[in-house]
C-alpha cells in the first residue's frame, strides 16, 4: 500500500476539527500546552509516542471485532487480525508468558475480567489495602468488585519501614482460604518478593495474580522482577504507564488459563475491542524491545532515587524511606504540617504536577489525605536526568516550606518553566 498521501489527509483532520468544533479543538491544544510547559510527577501518567497517537486517532475506530483473529463476528478482519495477533504475539515476547489477551478496554475491566473467570459471588481474595498501597479493583468496599466477591486485605508494616510482612501473607491465606492471591499496588515504592505470594498460594491452593500496572514497564525494560520467573498464573497490566502506551489494559496468563479469560473478557464482560488501541498496543510492545527502552527504564529508576535521596537529604518523610521503582509517597503532614490536598495545590502553583494521596491506615478521608505521590516515568521520556531531579526537589521543598507566599511561588515557578522549555516532548508541540 501507498502510504505517502496519508500525511496530508490526517493534516486536513485537524483543520476540520479546528473549524467545525473550535471548543473541542481549543481544549485539546490547551492540554497539549499544560503537558509540555511543566513537570509531570504523577506516576500513573507519561508522553506516549506520536506513533501511538496517530494509531490511536486511525481508521481502526471504525471498526467492530467482536471476537478473536480468525474467529469473529463480523466481516471486514483482514487489518484487525493482523494487528491484533501482532500485539498478542509481542506482549508474550516482552513478558515471557504463554498467553496473552490484549483486549481488555483498560485497567478497571481488565481485573474484573480475571475475577470473573475464576471466581463466583462470595469468593475470597486476599489484596492488598488500598491506603497500603492497593488499587479500587483490588477489592475496596466502594467497588462492585467489592461488593460480589470477600476481599481480605493485607497491609504493610511501619515497625517494617512500612514494607510488606511475608508472614502475615501466610497467616491470612490460612485463615481465609482465598481463591486468588493478588499482588501489585498503585502506592508502594518497592519491588515485590513474589515468593511470599507464590508460596502462600501453593499452602492453600489458590492461584497467583500481580497487577503490575504501575511497573511493567520496568518490567520490560529488564529492571523490575517479572512475575512469570516466580510462576505467577496471571499478570495484568494497564498499557499507558511506565509502558508509555494507549490507555487499555493487557491480561496476561499461563496457557491452561488461557480459554477462561478470553471468554470472560467477550463475550463475559465486554463487546467489540477498540482497534484503535489494539493497533497502539502493537507499536508499544515494539518500541518496549528496543535497546533504548532499556535505557529509558533504567533511567526511570535513578532519577526517582535521586528525587528521593534529595527530598529526604531536605526532611522530607518517605513511605518506607526511599524508592525501587519510579515512585515516591510523600507524607506531607510529618514533612511539612501540610495536607495531600494542600501540598498538590502548591505544586500544582510552580508547574509541577502530583496527586494527593491517601498513606497507610491514613486518618485523614481520601479527598484530604495525608499525602503525596510523585514518580518519574513523564520527566524521563522527556529525556530529564538525575541532575534535574536534584532541582525538581529543592523547588518542591521551597513551595512546600512556602506554600502561603505567592510571590515566591510565582519565581519558582519561572524557573520550573525555564527548564522545560530545555525538554521537548517529541511530537508535541511547545
Ligand atoms: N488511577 C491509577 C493510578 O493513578 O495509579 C490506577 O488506576
Amino acid at each position: 500500500m501507498d502510504n505517502t498521501n496519508l500525511n496530508p489527509y490526517y493534516t486536513e483532520n485537524w483543520k476540520r476539527l479546528q473549524a467545525n468544533d473550535p471548543e473541542v479543538y481549543q481544549a485539546i491544544i490547551g492540554e497539549e500546552k499544560r503537558e509540555v510547559e511543566g513537570v509531570e510527577l504523577i506516576p500513573s501518567e507519561n508522553y506516549t509516542y506520536p506513533e501511538v497517537l496517530a494509531a490511536n486517532g486511525s481508521v481502526f475506530t471504525n471498526k467492530y471485532a467482536e471476537g478473536y483473529p480468525g474467529r469473529r463476528y463480523y466481516g471486514g478482519q483482514k487489518y484487525t487480525d493482523k494487528i491484533e495477533s501482532l500485539a498478542i504475539s509481542r506482549a508474550k515476547e516482552v513478558f515471557g508468558c504463554e498467553h496473552a489477551n490484549v483486549q481488555a478496554l483498560s485497567g478497571s475491566p481488565m481485573n474484573q475480567a480475571v475475577y470473573l473467570a475464576f471466581l463466583k459471588p462470595g469468593d475470597t481474595v486476599l489484596g492488598m489495602d488500598l491506603s497500603h498501597g492497593g488499587h479500587l479493583t483490588h477489592g475496596h468496599p466502594v467497588s462492585h468488585m467489592g461488593k460480589i466477591f470477600n476481599f481480605v486485605r493485607y497491609k504493610t508494616h511501619p515497625e517494617k519501614e512500612g514494607w510488606i510482612d511475608p508472614e502475615e501473607i501466610m497467616e491470612l491465606a490460612k485463615k481465609h482460604q482465598p481463591k486468588i492471591i493478588l499482588c501489585g499496588y498503585t502506592s508502594y515504592p518497592r519491588d515485590l518478593d513474589y515468593e511470599i505470594f507464590t508460596k502462600a498460594a501453593k499452602e492453600v491452593g489458590a492461584l497467583t495474580m500481580c497487577d503490575m500496572s504501575h511497573y511493567a514497564g520496568l518490567v520490560a525494560g529488564g529492571v523490575m522482577k517479572n512475575p512469570f520467573d516466580y510462576e505467577f498464573d496471571i499478570v495484568t497490566t494497564t498499557s499507558h504507564k511506565t509502558l508509555r502506551g494507549p490507555r487499555g489494559g493487557l491480561i496476561l496468563c499461563k496457557a491452561k488459563h488461557a480459554k477462561a479469560i478470553d471468554k470472560s473478557v467477550f463475550p463475559g464482560l465486554q463487546g467489540g475491542p477498540h482497534m484503535q488501541t489494539i493497533a497502539s498496543i502493537a507499536i508499544t510492545l515494539k518500541k518496549a524491545q528496543e535497546p533504548a527502552f532499556k535505557e529509558y527504564a533504567k533511567q526511570v529508576v535513578k532519577n526517582a532515587k535521586t528525587l528521593a535521596q534529595i527530598l529526604m537529604d531536605n526532611g522530607v518523610k518517605l513511605i518506607t524511606n526511599g524508592t525501587d521503582n519510579h515512585m515516591l509517597v510523600m507524607n506531607t503532614i510529618e514533612s511539612f504540617d501540610l495536607g495531600g490536598t494542600e501540598a498538590e495545590e502548591a505544586l500544582d502553583k510552580i508547574a509541577i504536577t502530583t496527586n494527593k494521596q491517601v498513606i497507610p491506615d491514613d486518618p485523614r478521608p481520601p479527598l484530604k489525605p495525608s499525602g503525596v505521590r510523585l514518580g518519574t516515568p513523564a520527566a524521563t521520556t522527556r529525556g530529564m536526568k538525575e541532575s534535574e531531579m536534584e532541582k525538581i526537589a529543592l523547588w518542591m521543598v521551597d513551595a512546600l516550606k512556602h506554600h502561603d507566599d505567592d510571590k515566591k511561588l510565582d519565581e519558582i515557578k519561572k524557573e520550573v518553566i525555564k527548564m522545560c522549555k530545555i525538554f521537548p516532548v517529541q511530537g508535541l508541540n511547545a
